[in-house]
């Protein structure tokens, strides 16, 4: 009977929460590959280091980036650009392991985009008091392709409007090993974290870390 029920559930797959038409959150969808993704990161940023880059306005982000994959996204006084290699070393961005590729394709199918395949991370870190002002993800070529988001680390409550910077924005908390598949409608919506709370992570510490996976050319 049990074991049934048990079975009934595993059928269904992994919890598929819709944020919005597009938006599909899943709970823990990461937690299984936690420790190598966390492994990974540490070995992508000693070849390129987490970095507060320069707003086309002049103003220094709260949140430090680097990336992974074929191309890194990257802003300085020029403008937002994806750009294949590391202004900071002068070197190609490391390449993005097979483990996050993974794990991003297999999200995105899961929330109805088969065939995702991603050519850039961006690998945001939050300390307390970091933010990101609401803002629409418009820099990539091909905005038919879903964006899809790890969160690891410290919780963060996510701010997610709608077409316009002036509509109404909910409130979503997302935690260690959410991922959430952003496309369709919900593709170019506005959308930010709001400042980052202190607290302590058993294995991330005072930090939240984002990998944003995108389809950028
Ligand atoms: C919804 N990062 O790097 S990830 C960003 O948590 C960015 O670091 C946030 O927004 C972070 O651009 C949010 C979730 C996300 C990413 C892209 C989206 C949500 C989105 C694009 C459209 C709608
Ligand atoms: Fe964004």
């Amino acid at each position: 009977m049990t074991a049934d029920l048990f079975d009934g559930l595993e059928a269904a797959g992994p919890a598929r929460e819709a944020l919005a038409p597009g938006a599909v959150l899943l709970r823990g969808f990461a937690w299984p590959q936690q420790a190598e993704l966390l492994a990974a990161i540490d070995t992508i940023t000693a070849q390129a280091s987490f970095r507060r880059m320069v707003t086309p306005g002049g103003h220094q982000m709260s949140v430090a980036m680097t990336n992974c994959g074929p191309v890194g996204w990257v802003t300085d006084r020029g403008g937002y650009r994806y750009d294949p290699i590391d202004p900071q070393s002068g070197q190609p961005w490391p390449a993005m392991p097979e483990l996050f590729r993974e794990l991003a394709e297999t999200a995105a199918r899961e929330a109805g985009f088969a065939g995702f395949a991603p050519d850039a991370c961006l690998i945001n870190r939050y300390e307390p008091g970091a933010k990101m002002s609401l803002h629409q993800d418009r820099d990539e070529r091909d905005v038919g392709a879903p964006i899809v988001s790890v969160s690891l680390g410290l919780p963060a409550t996510f701010l997610f409007g709608g077409l316009k910077r002036t509509d109404k924005t909910q409130r979503y908390r997302l935690v260690h090993g959410d991922v959430v598949v952003w496309g369709g409608p919900a593709r170019l919506a506005f959308h930010g974290v709001a400042s980052l709370a202190d607290g302590e992570h058993a294995l991330l510490g005072r930090r939240r870390i984002n990998l944003t996976f995108r389809r950028a050319r």
